[in-house]
């Protein structure tokens, strides 16, 4: 059995189809979803689609990130922030012409049931961003962190690799968890294309909604699986650029 984590796939469905043939998941894999299914690529419904129909097949975890808030709020309210529409909100809203009624509320409980983390039996934590308590994650007092966080990233990739787990001023916020997995920044920030390791924490977002590829991680033996770039999928498209 393999635990395979999957970063922000910003409707990109296309490049989740190419990432699932070459992953090959089994009945006995478990499927992590890091958030951000929707906001980017043209088929944000289509993804959300795919996703539900790909639970009814697989044991899958699916986190909740900032876009599917977003997205989720919009479905409620029918009320579009300007600041949503530019990051990606237009595309998603231009998905969801013409869906019916009783389909649309099918998506709000699949965004309704996003988790905002999960820690599996080994204390690997799993969330689309981060978190802020220096004691973890259920004594976080801002839940919306958990999605919109860039701090506990920025503070894995500040930790010197000589500093010691045990030194006095280590960050505790980091030694709750044997490993954390994240998405929401992508690591193209940083002029990488694979999803990369600092300190305990991997961020598996490898800019799918920009000119990246979308990833795949086994979270046992670290073996990666990449989409082709996604952009490539969606020729006519600008993304999120
Ligand atoms: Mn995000």
């Amino acid at each position: 059995m393999r635990t395979l984590v999957f970063g922000d796939i910003h409707g990109g469905k296309k490049a989740v189809e190419d990432l699932l043939a070459k992953v090959k998941p089994t009945k006995t894999d478990q499927l992590i979803f890091l958030g951000d299914y929707v906001d980017g690529w043209s088929e944000a419904a289509e993804t959300i689609d795919f996703l539900m129909e790909l639970d009814r097949q697989f044991s899958c975890v699916f986190i909740r990130g900032n876009h599917d808030e977003l997205c989720l709020d919009w479905l409620k309210t029918n009320k579009a922030p300007e600041m949503w529409k530019l990051h990606g909100g237009l595309a998603t809203m231009a998905s969801y012409k013409g869906m019916k009624t009783h389909k649309k509320e099918q998506h709000i409980l699949f965004f309704e049931g996003l988790r905002n983390y999960y820690l599996d039996t080994q204390n690997r934590l799993f969330l689309h961003a981060g978190f802020t308590n220096v004691k973890g994650v259920q004594y976080e007092h801002f839940q919306k962190m958990f999605y919109w966080d860039r701090t506990l990233w920025e503070l894995a990739l500040a930790i010197d690799k000589n500093m010691e787990v045990n030194h006095a001023r280590y960050p505790k916020r980091l030694l709750h968890y044997k490993e954390i997995f994240i998405g929401h920044t992508p690591v193209t920030r940083i002029g990488k294309t694979k999803p990369v390791q600092a300190a305990n924490v991997w961020n598996i977002d490898t800019g799918a909604a920009f000119k990246g590829p979308l990833s795949c991680m086994d979270v046992d033996s670290k073996v990666v699986w990449q989409s082709d770039a996604v952009f490539q999928f969606y020729p006519k498209e600008k993304g999120r650029n």
